[in-house]
């Protein structure tokens, strides 16, 4: 059953939409710099203007307005506000553009859910030393207390920061991210402590200073995709899974929802692996202090990001240092989950079902949130795009399941994406959008998809009903409005 109050929603992030990446006083990013760097990404293309949503803003208003969703997930670019990072300068062009995205969601009743860091560092705070620097997590905080004070008094939902893992293991040891660091076996677990560190004191700074008056509430998005063993009763396989989940999943979710810690499975495997290589010293996993804000607690709800599901075996290390030698654990796809689209992404709805039975049963049966769930197409445009309509349809359904027969207290569902854009390393050649943008027009025109339409629909009958009876969670669809 789909509470009335569901959040249905669209998201997107500012570098992969805004464009204007020099507009106004807004500051250079590690995107900026990365894609301008020859090799970086496919064809060279970078988000100089990406679906332009910087100037064309209102035309985003009426997709959003077109699908009837009643939150939008938005990211604020970090640079745009604040050029060098630091808070003595304030661009106000950027806190205008952001004070009219808001204003204007709420005067058409759609609650913005707003991202602080989806990926786009200031470049000056990187060239300080970015993520890897421990100085980071209070400058963070203070961007963050801008925020809050900012837009506070109108956003109610906020994520410190999308995709920690990403940032770290994309950005720091495979180097195929911003800002394209190969550091295998040490600066990625640099990078995720440093991002821990400065989600909780901001969730700290927002907990003391500002939730008595504003009401809201703050998480991090944490990507997982769902593992399982690749041969069912295998001992082997089963305590890969469990390693990877710990390397994962867990290296975020640990700390914030169970232990402030990380899982000891990550630590000791960390730890026997640096044995191994003869490396002694201090552990390579760093230490929370106690001298700093607990981590643990720091999420008001789980904001989950899913598009697919593995099985796993041990295993994939390369022999040297690296984080798959730690965790000696590799993934592999099974044959009967279709891939369409990007190579990366098995259609699995019916793995997201399962993931949030294991999120309510690990962590303690939080409120969720999915705050990205998509589908890609690649290759020649199909307007009507019957097949990621099917997944729509196929997952949701899985989480109607979740909520009705396995008692998961989802709140949300946020598809990945309103708009093709820029999907980083892929550039313009992967497209998730409920709208189609023409990147070879000027003027980014936006056209629905056939999957765009069908959500219109799904709106409807979704906040209606679901048949009542457990064991056979149905979506029909009635022509009633919500
Ligand atoms: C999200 O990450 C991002 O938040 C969003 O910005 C992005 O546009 C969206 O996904 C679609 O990609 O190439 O085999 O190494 C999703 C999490 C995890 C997806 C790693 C891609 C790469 C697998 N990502 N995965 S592989």
């Amino acid at each position: 059953m789909f509470p009335r109050e569901f959040a249905w929603g669209a998201a997107t992030a500012a570098y992969q939409i805004e464009g204007g990446w020099q507009a106004d006083g807004k500051g250079p990013n590690i995107w900026d710099i990365f894609c301008h760097e020859k090799g970086r990404v496919f064809e060279e293309h970078n988000g100089d203007v990406a679906c332009n949503s910087y100037e064309l803003w209102e035309k985003d208003l009426e997709c959003i307005q077109q699908l009837g969703l009643t939150h939008y997930r938005l990211s604020l670019s970090w640079a745009r506000l604040l050029p060098d990072g630091t808070t003595p300068h304030v661009n106000q062009k950027g806190v205008q553009y952001y004070n009219k995205v808001i204003d204007d969601l709420l005067a058409c009743n759609v609650s913005p859910m707003v991202t602080l860091y989806h990926f786009d560092l200031p470049q000056a705070l990187q060239d300080q030393g970015g993520w890897k620097s421990p100085d980071i997590a209070t400058l963070f905080d203070s961007y963050a207390k801008f925020c809050f004070q900012t837009f506070g008094d109108r956003v109610k939902l906020w994520i410190t920061i999308n995709e920690p893992y990403v940032c770290a293991k994309f950005g720091h040891e495979d180097g195929i991210h911003a800002p394209g660091l190969k550091e295998p076996g040490t600066a990625a677990y640099l990078v995720g402590h440093n991002m821990l560190r400065a989600h909780a004191m901001a969730w700290h700074s927002y907990n003391s200073f500002y939730r008595t008056k504003q009401k809201g509430a703050v998480s991090l998005a944490i990507n997982s995709d769902w593992h399982e063993p690749l041969h069912a009763g295998c001992t082997e396989d089963i305590a890969a899974t469990e390693r990877y989940f710990a390397f994962t999943l867990g290296w975020f979710a640990w700390p914030v929802f169970v232990t402030g810690d990380y899982p000891e499975l990550m630590r000791s495997s960390i730890d026997a692996q640096s044995k191994k290589m003869g490396c002694s010293g201090s552990s390579r996993l760093p230490s929370f202090s106690k001298d700093e804000p607990a981590i643990l607690g720091t999420a008001d709800f789980f904001a989950l990001n899913y598009y697919t599901s593995r099985k796993v075996k041990p295993g994939g290390g390369c022999g040297k240092m690296c984080m798959v030698c730690d965790q000696d654990a590799e993934v592999v796809l099974d044959p009967s989950w279709p891939i369409c689209g990007v190579s990366w992404l098995a259609v699995v709805p019916h793995g997201l079902r399962k993931l949030l039975k294991y999120i309510k049963d690990t962590f303690n049966n939080p409120a969720v949130y999915i705050t990205e769930n998509g589908f890609s197409q690649v290759g020649p445009l199909q307007i009507e795009d019957v097949q990621r309509s099917g997944f729509y349809k196929d997952t949701i359904l899985e989480v109607a399941k979740a909520i009705q027969e396995d008692e998961v207290n989802v709140r949300g569902y946020f598809a990945w994406s309103l708009l093709d854009n820029f999907e980083w390393a892929d550039g313009f050649s992967v497209r998730f959008g409920l709208f189609h943008v023409d990147f070879a027009d000027a003027k980014r025109s936006r056209t629905i998809y056939q999957s765009g339409r069908d959500q219109q629909k799904k709106r409807c009958h979704l906040t209606c009903h679901i048949e009542k009876n457990p064991s056979k969670t149905q979506l029909s669809y009635c022509r009633h409005a919500a």
